[in-house]
């Protein structure tokens, strides 16, 4: 049985400000959170499962699975052991800090690294800090290389973006160069994994990005 929470839209005069204390309140409690955004069907929850087994034994993995409806991600990763919560968002299709806040107490276990798979949308999540440490992004070959001249937000905002689906290259007129330039153009400072999460090609080099994130958060 998955724990469902209904959220209702936060009222805060300022969500920035809210979003900077939940990350303090958050590192003060060892608990490094990750926002993941994208299209939806893009990977997100195939991805984290195949973190969270991976990483068995070297980190506590858990999840926020935010939707408008359903729990059928939250059982997924439920399913690999690790623990999950399902959030629903009253229609709205992004997270604000105070809905990741009320969000977060209905995970339990002592965790190390929590990530919140946000509703998936390339617009509405990034205007908006949910308090996390890290931004991240899954763009997936089939959606094509032209989606960081569309929504250059989402890219902008990011520390890292995954491609993934590589597996499907062979099948897409996808142009992994280009996309990289497109992103690095509005984006210097992220880091780009190429990966599949069908095949475990490239999931490493996102693995020990993950790790390494972690642990600069531990000693900042
Ligand atoms: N070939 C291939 N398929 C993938 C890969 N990653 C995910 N998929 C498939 O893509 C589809 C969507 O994957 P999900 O992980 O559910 O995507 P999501 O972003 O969590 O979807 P929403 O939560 O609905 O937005 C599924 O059929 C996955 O099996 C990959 O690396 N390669
Ligand atoms: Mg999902």
């Amino acid at each position: 049985m998955i724990k469902v929470i209904e959220l209702k839209r936060t009222v805060t005069d300022s969500n920035d400000r809210d979003a900077e204390c939940l990350r303090c309140e958050l590192t003060e409690r060892g608990i490094f959170l990750l926002n993941l955004m994208s299209a939806p069907g893009s990977g997100k929850t195939t991805l984290l499962s195949r973190t969270i087994t991976d990483l068995v034994g070297k980190a506590r993995i858990g999840v926020m699975e935010a939707d408008i409806a359903s729990d059928v991600d939250a059982l997924r990763i439920n399913a690999l052991g690790a623990e999950s919560i399902q959030v629903h968002t009253d229609g709205m299709c992004h997270m604000d800090a105070g809905m990741t806040r009320n969000g977060l107490m209905g995970l339990e276990g002592d965790l190390d690294i929590v990530f919140l798979e946000n509703i998936g949308n390339l617009i509405c999540p990034a205007e908006f800090d949910t308090g996390a440490h890290r931004n991240m992004m899954i763009l997936s070959l089939p959606e094509g290389d032209d989606k960081p001249l569309k929504y250059p937000l989402m890219f902008q905002k990011c520390d890292a973006l995954i491609i993934t689906k590589m597996d499907t290259a062979p099948y897409f007129d996808f142009d992994l160069e280009a996309t990289k330039e497109r992103v690095r153009a509005l984006n210097p400072a992220i880091s780009i994994f190429p990966l599949s999460a069908k095949t475990g090609m490239g999931m490493n080099e996102w693995e020990n990005w993950l790790l390494t994130e972690w642990e600069k958060q531990k000693n900042a």
